[in-house]
């Protein structure tokens, strides 16, 4: 899963991405204006994995990782006349974006519009993912425009029904409606995947505020896709160990890092969850779509695991934590053997049975 850091110039990036991985990449007051694109994988914290591995004490354990590409800023115009090729590359390589917002105030860092103002710069942020997306599209029209009577009747029915679905997506941004609330076949997205359209990726906005702001000021943005962070706070508690950071986070009244709080709303966003494998060599947790089946979910572990699945032996991650260990769980009946259509649920814990 890779999630792209996009923003204005100077709204603070690259003190984000440092608090979400730990990274310790320079930030500055003055960008050069190139792409240049800093990429970490980072672990998911997930309690239920710590309670597993503490269960079974495996020689190895794995969280599951999502990767953040920061990305250099562009702004207001940017998207006029189509992102230029290499920002619009590095944005479309990601599954979902994080929009960083400026809120803090610093007189030492200039903001490209010249005032702090989170409620404007979203819209401008959004306005410009919608302009990029119809410069795509515009372009794409043209191109079918100029083969018109081309081809086969085959090529020709495929071409037409491209046009009429770009059209309707045309007409959505037109309307300021961002393509991800576009409801769309499984086939028209796939249609739609190599174009790079930006605003049909989930988008998570961070509100990126001064050390001393109080949540409570930028309050009315905060919603289920909008979360506030203290960025420059945070990735110094990043950079500290343990001890440090829990007396840090209590300092500063943080109920948790925000590295938490925003891989949560990722996985949300991006409709993941996750199942475990479990036993002694490793304790690990996989990613999945959420309504993955069964071999879906064994393909995640090796393709081999799904062309040759069997079965699945699966039990929750309450049942087995209430039952207090593999053996007791399966004399108490709770482990399930399930088929090739079982629709697997976040927490399961899953053995594969194969063939190959
Ligand atoms: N006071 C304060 N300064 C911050 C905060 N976050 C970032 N800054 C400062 O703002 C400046 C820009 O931060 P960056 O993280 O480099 O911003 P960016 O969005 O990556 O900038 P570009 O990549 O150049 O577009 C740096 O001088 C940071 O130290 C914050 O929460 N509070
Ligand atoms: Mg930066």
């Amino acid at each position: 899963m890779e999630i792209g850091i996009i923003g204005l110039p100077n709204s603070g990036k690259t003190t984000i991405f440092n608090a979400l991985t730990g990274s310790d990449t320079a930030t500055e007051a003055f960008s050069s204006g190139q792409v240049e694109v800093h990429t970490a994988v980072v672990a998911v914290p997930d309690p239920r994995v710590d309670a597993l591995s503490a269960l079974f004490n495996p020689k190895k354990t794995t969280y599951a990782q999502v990767t953040f590409n920061d990305i250099a800023g562009f702004g207001k115009g940017a998207a006029k006349a189509g992102l230029a090729g290499p920002l619009l590359n590095a944005i479309a390589a990601n599954e979902a974006l994080m929009l960083v917002v400026r809120a803090f105030e610093d007189e030492n860092v200039p903001h490209p519009d010249d005032s702090v103002d989170p409620a404007r710069d979203i819209t401008v942020m959004e306005g410009e993912l919608l302009l990029s997306d119809m410069a795509v599209i515009d372009r794409r029209l043209e191109r079918l425009a100029s083969m018109k009577n081309r081809g086969t009747p085959e090529e020709r029915k495929v071409m037409a029904a491209e046009e009429e679905l770009l059209q309707r997506l045309m007409a959505a941004l037109e309307d300021e409606t961002p393509l991800r609330d576009i409801e769309l076949s499984e086939a028209e997205r796939k249609s739609l995947g190599g174009f790079g359209l930006m605003s049909l990726k989930p988008l998570l906005i961070i509100i990126n505020q001064g050390d001393d702001d109080d949540e409570r000021a930028v309050a009315p943005l905060l919603d289920a896709r909008t979360i506030a962070l203290r960025g420059r706070l945070e990735a110094e508690l990043a950079q500290m160990d343990p001890d440090e950071a829990t007396e840090f986070l209590a300092d500063f009244g943080i109920d948790e890092p925000g590295l938490h709080r925003a891989i949560r709303r990722s996985y949300a966003m991006l409709n993941q969850q996750s199942f475990f494998t479990v036993g002694e060599d490793e304790v690990r947790a996989w990613t999945v779509s959420r309504g993955a089946t069964a071999p879906e979910a064994a393909g995640v572990i090796h393709s081999d695991l799904q062309k040759g699945f069997i079965r699945a032996e699966v039990i929750s991650y309450g049942d087995l934590m209430d039952a207090g260990g593999m053996a007791e769980a399966r004399k108490l009946g709770k482990l399930r053997l399930e088929g090739k259509g079982y629709v697997t649920d976040d927490g399961d814990i899953m053995s594969i049975r194969f063939n190959v």
